[in-house]
């Protein structure tokens, strides 16, 4: 049997964890055959580590062959050390009342410290997945504090953007989820990301060749993917959980696997697509070696889809502006 690896996982006493943990334990991200180590990082509340311990005692619970070990932990520097991954989920949730710029402010802050404690502490091999919303600025602070690892380690998930639109266009033309090739999110994890169905494909086929309602496509499709996430709290109650603890199993698993197909992910944008240069912006990849990507700049936008990227860009940069104090 291999080494165990070392996940670092943020939030660990949260809602997505629940969902998160116990797969990663069972093999669902790094293998069947992959012993891993988990390192649980919560606030240092006596609340929030009474919940972690419960988690953990859960873990424990359901005799993992592959869980060798479980640290809990309320500091950085401990939860991050040796990691091999780590995985944001933590942050601060917008509060009653709060503005975006204050809750884009007291993330960074978040972010700068667990950026360089990664940095700090982290294997050299790390690898680090940003969910915590804003999840796409907050990496970006996060990969500003890294002066070992490379800066291109650093991604944030729009994942679960890129399923929510795969599993509305599959319902929409009655074809199995493995029909739908190529859809990928631009942008932001916001409502103004853009899910690209002009250069999707259903079973090979251009999706406007099989979905002919344009006005399905633009003024359906489009806002109920970017406003899924508000659709499943007034639903619930709660936000998305399973659905995100899934996305970012999807996301790992892609980054690490060598052939998987076109995914979504966001990272520091070298200004392909129009995205602004140092923006985290989602865009197409393909994994060209276990954590290794490369952007798809093969794609090309007509002048509808090019206005959805010049707004989700816009909001980026705006993000950016909010919190340049934290870049430094
Ligand atoms: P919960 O509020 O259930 O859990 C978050 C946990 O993070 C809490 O237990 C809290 O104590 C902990 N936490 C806060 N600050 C921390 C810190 N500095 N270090 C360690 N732990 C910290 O939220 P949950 O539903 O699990 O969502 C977690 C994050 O995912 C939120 O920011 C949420 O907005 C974001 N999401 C991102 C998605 C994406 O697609 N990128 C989708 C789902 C989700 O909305």
């Amino acid at each position: 049997m291999p080494k165990p690896i070392r996940v670092a996982v943020t939030g660990a006493a949260g809602q997505i964890c629940y969902s998160l943990l116990p797969r990663i334990a069972n093999g669902a991200i790094f293998g069947k055959d992959q012993p891993v180590i988990l390192q649980l990082l919560e606030v240092p509340f006596e609340k929030a580590q009474l919940a972690l311990k419960g988690v953990a005692m859960e873990l424990e619970d359901c005799a993992f062959p592959l869980l060798h070990g479980i640290v809990l932990t309320d500091k950085a520097e401990v939860a991050f050390k040796d990691a091999n991954w780590c995985l944001l989920v933590g942050s601060k949730p917008r509060g009653p009342g709060m503005e975006r710029a204050d809750l884009l402010k007291d993330n960074g802050k978040i972010f700068i410290g667990q950026g360089a404690a990664i940095d700090a502490v982290a294997a050299d091999d790390c690898r680090v997945a940003v969910v915590g919303n804003p999840c796409n600025t907050n990496c970006m602070i996060a990969a500003n504090q890294a002066k070992r690892l490379p800066r291109s380690r650093f991604t944030a998930m729009t994942r679960l953007d890129q399923n929510r639109a795969v599993a509305q266009i599959a319902k929409k033309a009655g074809v199995p989820i493995t029909a739908i090739h190529d859809l990928v999110i631009y942008g932001n994890h916001s409502p103004t990301m853009f899910p690209d169905f002009r250069n999707a494909r259903i079973n090979g086929v251009p999706v406007q060749q099989v979905i002919t309602d344009e006005a399905w496509l633009k003024d359906t499709f489009v806002p109920t993917v970017g406003k899924r996430g508000a659709a499943i709290i007034e639903a619930r109650g709660v936000s998305s959980a399973t659905s995100a603890a899934n996305a970012l199993i999807d996301h790992v698993k892609a980054l690490n696997t060598v052939g998987t197909a076109l995914h979504s992910i966001a990272l520091e944008s070298d200004g392909s697509y129009g995205f602004a240069p140092g923006v985290w912006a989602s865009v197409p990849v393909r994994t060209v070696a276990p954590g290794e990507y490369q952007v798809d700049k093969s794609f090309t936008h007509d002048d509808y889809a090019k206005s959805k990227i010049a707004a989700t860009n816009a909001e980026l940069v705006g993000e950016r502006d909010t919190i340049k104090d934290l870049l430094k």
